[in-house]
């Protein structure tokens, strides 16, 4: 598409949806100008393509697809089967996976669908192979019964939320961690790295049905063949949530013990974070559990998102080019550049270091809650997310860590000056930011000070660094 062509079409479309509801159209406007504007730093987010941004804009919006691509439950899908089909053989072609299940609608809808898969593959239950036999109509009450005890209280071994993992991996509060009876592993307190012997001894003590890899907040590689070991001695499924590096397994940048697809039973993905693709989600497995997974909708999903799963397809076709390679090395290489710039200037990181596209700052190094840090970044335009750090005293919500990834900034072009510029003015907002005190005078863990001339500073030199990295250089809505 040419650059004019992009221009076009986004103040086109602008321009009908102004016609019918002006605010919309501004805020559509007003959201472009403000991530060009900010240093986008959260891990899990990225600016996909203008491809993939225009081919979610239109009539596949308005198809039901229920079933997959040849069996479906409405009339009329064959435009639907073919970007379904597109999509999920760019999937299996990029990471080398022989099933690929792209109606996912996010992340964690892909981990539903697996654990439905994985329950429905290994659970043996007269009354669920009945019931998928299409036999429904003769389940009694003591089948359905036996059906709901027979599934229920299954084991699932993840990593812990403070340590990094997921909250589908189990965390009490959600619901993985009340369909499943659930243990967690955590992470080494001295290193901040997984544990491999500590998580074998914890799968031969628990036996979970599942063990589960994967993780938001980990700033580590893991070695996927190792824990396929695990799982194989305690005859776990191994499931891995790829969300976060996925467009580092796509980009060969992970490779080997490194790339779950080879290790795993089933790799849950979502399209849009290092993947740069459209919001979604994505499962890849083998034969075993394929028939399983494609009963995703309308099992566990309600209806698929055609339009969404076209822009799967054209994401997915650009990360098979060999220029995606060299981003996702790019990303690693501007993360790493981004924690030697915050440990030459004193910050705390978990683990020391990273080797994948997030950094995990403690800031109570600086005496700060993760959730005061995030305000006062933010306050100097720097967007970031406060996140636990293993073994958090303050919790989920006001947490100890921050955050910070290096996808979104790769895309606009950013490199290794530029996060060294970064942490610079990280630093800076973290060591002038103080505590502050509730109305009462007590301290407060959501409070801080920081003095406006410091963030109206920082938040300049932010937009210098961001000047020469225009996003979307060609869409010019004035
Ligand atoms: N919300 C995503 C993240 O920020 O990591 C995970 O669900």
């Amino acid at each position: 598409m040419s650059r004019n062509a992009e221009s076009t079409a986004f103040r086109s479309a602008l321009e009908v949806v102004r016609g019918v509801e002006p605010r919309v159209a501004d805020a559509i406007a007003a959201e472009l100008a403000d991530q060009r504007e900010s240093l986008k730093l959260i891990a899990s987010e990225n600016y996909a393509s203008p491809a993939t941004l225009l081919a979610m804009g239109n009539w596949f919006s308005d198809k039901y697809a229920e079933g997959t691509v040849g069996r479906r439950f409405y009339a009329g899908c064959q435009n639907v089967d073919t970007v379904e089909a597109l999509a999920a053989e760019h999937a299996r072609e990029l990471f080398g996976a022989s099933h690929a299940y792209v109606q996912p609608h996010s992340g964690i809808d892909a981990n539903l669908v697996a654990f439905w898969a994985i329950l429905a593959d290994r659970v043996e239950s007269p009354a669920l192979r009945k019931a998928q036999a299409r036999q429904v109509n003769d389940l009694t009450e003591a089948d359905w019964f036996a059906l709901r005890r027979e599934l229920g209280n299954q084991r699932m071994l993840g990593m812990s939320l403070d340590a990094g993992g997921h909250l589908t991996h189990g965390f009490r509060p959600n619901i993985s961690g009340k369909m499943f009876d659930q243990r967690s592993y955590g992470t080494d307190p001295a290193t901040g790295l997984i544990d491999y012997d500590r998580v074998a001894e914890a799968a031969r003590e628990f036996k979970p049905l599942i063990l589960v890899a994967g993780y938001s907040a980990y700033p580590r590689k893991v070695n996927f063949r190792i824990m396929r070991e695990i799982a194989d001695s305690v005859g776990a499924t191994f499931m891995v949530d790829m969300a976060h590096f996925a467009g580092l397994v796509a980009g060969k940048v992970f490779t080997g013990d490194f790339d779950p697809v080879p290790h795993a039973h089933i790799v849950t993905t979502t399209t849009h974070k290092s993947l740069r693709g459209p919001r979604g989600g994505m499962v890849l497995c083998g034969p075993e559990l394929a028939d399983q997974v494609d009963r995703g909708c309308p099992m566990v999903l309600g209806g698929p998102l055609p339009h969404v799963m076209a822009a799967k397809a054209v994401a997915l076709a650009e990360a098979r080019r060999p220029d995606f390679a060299d981003y996702a090395q790019r990303i690693v290489d501007n993360a790493q550049a981004l924690a030697d710039g915050l440990l030459r200037r004193g910050a705390t990181l978990v683990t020391g270091g990273t080797d994948n596209h997030l950094v995990l700052i403690d800031v109570s190094g600086y005496g700060l809650t993760g959730r005061q840090a995030e305000q006062a970044l933010l306050d100097s335009g720097i967007v970031t997310n406060r996140n636990s750090v293993p073994q958090d005293p303050n919790g989920a919500w006001y947490t100890s860590g921050i955050r910070i990834g290096t996808p979104a900034l790769t895309t606009r072009g950013l490199g290794a000056t530029e996060m060294d510029a970064t942490a610079e003015l990280i630093h800076t907002v973290l060591s002038q930011t103080t505590p502050g005190t509730g109305p009462d005078g007590a301290p407060s863990k959501a409070k801080y000070v920081l003095d406006p001339a410091v963030a109206e500073s920082v938040g300049k030199q932010a937009a210098d660094l961001l000047t020469p990295f225009p996003l979307y250089p060609a869409v010019d809505l004035t």
